[in-house]
């Protein structure tokens, strides 16, 4: 296939009826930052399938998470809505009572003839935000530490006994989910994700009567990190490198950035004092692997179905992660190591676009492209833009990527610089040419001021105050119900 067969796929798309559209396969992990492959964020990490993803279709090698976070990073892409808009900034606030009148993208799909169907962890996985009228059907996710899990917020969740020799980091009361190694007795089919993984293979080798929009949400590189040995064995302990840290990195960075970074230093501080940096950082490796193994059979249950060759695929990763980076493990913060993603867009007709797009994209943009893609209705008010013009022609001029986090706190991101400003007046600005680890903070350069005011024109001009957190909710599991409670 050339690149004009998949213009010519794209054009004939938007004009064809419901059952001609092409299918989507949305594939998802969590918390995987830019240490892969085709990405180049760790040299000799193993990631064969998502590399190989990434040549036969369309890498966006410079994508960032609209919110460096779980759920405000997914409710922005799936409602295709910036944080500063909806108001959605934690792990805490549902979006859909907060939200009422949202047209997700599956529910897109679903009012324009697609089946909708998805398992694992699409919307945020903690009970009350995957509601059942988003799909056909769905498959809730399967923890691999159900011994953790509060029952109120997962209670479709089997809990059993922690199994012996738990926590397997050797870090006795360390924070709970951050675990990581391989539990004992469990074979790799027996993973948590991997009932995700054998979902999809069962959809995808069905024939189906509508197009479809399968959503596959893995877990993993997430904590606790957990994998099989095998992929421990690819990285020998003495060839893991962990990241360099100057001592004084944090000290040119404005106080809001100081108290994001100081957020998880505790943990920092015992990985350090325990000597377990190179393990925690050997786990997240064997994790990241262990995912790119799933990945890589959803793939090929879709390239052996009757689908393989009318079906976009998109992979994306919902934030990045720290791994000691600023005195910080994962994530919530504005930098590089929390915003940069790996993002794939593939389909047999993408197969000749092969080259990676370098500019600067979000995870809102998914949204508007597979509207175009697949030929949907377009949708008012989606924050994001459609990357179909960047898949026709790579060496399109962009605009810069936002990404925020909690209300103010932006990332202004194009292909040169980094410009950081919170909500109280503090910025941050890095050449991200010449300095990729984002050591210098170039703010006060005054020679840079025009920079600084080029990149502020793309800052938000509002932000949506916080909608109000779980707690301030009654929400029943069985009836799917959220009641608002009585002001106190
Ligand atoms: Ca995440």
């Amino acid at each position: 296939m050339t690149r004009r067969d998949f213009l010519g796929g794209l054009a004939a798309a938007s004009s064809a009826s419901a059952a001609t559209r092409p299918n989507v396969l949305f594939i998802s992990v969590d918390d995987m930052n830019d240490w892969v492959g085709c990405l180049g964020g760790y040299p000799g990490i193993h990631t064969p399938n998502i590399d190989r993803l990434a040549k036969r279709g369309v890498l966006f090698s410079d994508a960032h998470c609209a919110a460096p976070l779980c759920n405000p990073s997914r409710t922005a892409l799936l409602t295709g809505q910036a944080p500063w808009r909806t108001g959605i900034y934690g792990n805490d606030t549902y979006w859909k009572p907060n939200l009422p009148d949202a047209v997700t993208l599956p529910m897109h799909f679903r009012a324009n003839g697609y089946h909708v169907a998805g398992a694992g962890k699409v919307f945020h996985h903690v009970a009350g935000f995957n509601p059942p009228d988003q799909w056909d059907d769905f498959q809730l996710q399967v923890f691999d530490d159900p011994w953790y899990r509060r029952d109120e917020w997962y209670p479709w969740n089997k809990k059993i006994p922690a199994p012996k020799g738990h926590p397997f980091n050797g870090l006795d009361k360390f924070q709970g989910e951050f675990d990581w190694g391989v539990i004992p007795g469990r074979a790799e089919s027996e993973y948590g994700d991997m009932r995700a993984v054998e979902y999809g293979e069962k959809f995808l080798g069905k024939s189906h009567a509508k197009p479809f929009f399968l959503a596959i949400g893995l877990w993993h590189p997430h904590i606790p990190m957990f994998a099989p040995q095998n992929y421990f064995d690819l990285y020998p302990p003495e060839k893991v490198r962990i990241p360099e840290v100057p001592s004084d990195d944090l000290a040119d960075i404005p106080a809001t950035g100081q108290k994001l970074a100081a957020f998880r230093r505790p943990e920092h501080e015992r990985i350090v004092r325990e000597g377990k940096w190179r393990d925690a950082v050997r786990a997240y490796l064997a994790a990241i692997s262990f995912a790119d193994k799933m990945v890589g059979q959803v793939i090929s249950a879709l390239d052996q179905s009757v689908h393989a060759r009318n079906t976009v695929i998109v992979f994306w990763s919902d934030n990045g992660w720290h791994l000691g980076e600023k005195q910080h493990w994962h994530k919530s913060t504005l930098w590089q190591r929390s915003t940069h993603i790996p993002m794939i867009f593939a389909g047999p007709s993408t197969k000749a676009a092969g080259r990676a797009r370098t500019q600067p994209v979000t995870l809102l943009d998914i949204y508007p492209t597979l509207i175009d893609l697949c030929g949907l209705p377009k949708r008012d008010g989606l924050d994001g833009t459609s990357l179909a013009p960047l898949l026709r022609d790579a060496g399109r001029q962009w605009k810069p990527a936002v990404s925020t986090f909690e209300p103010g706190n932006h990332a202004v991101i194009s292909e040169k610089w980094r410009y950081i400003r919170y909500r109280d007046g503090g910025e941050e600005l890095y050449d991200r040419k010449a300095d990729r680890h984002e050591y210098t903070n170039l703010a006060s350069d005054s020679k840079l001021a025009p920079v600084k005011q080029e990149m502020a024109r793309w800052l938000p001009k509002s932000s949506a105050p916080p909608k109000p957190d779980r707690d301030e909710w009654d929400f029943d599991f069985a009836s799917y119900q959220f009641r608002r409670r009585t002001s106190r």
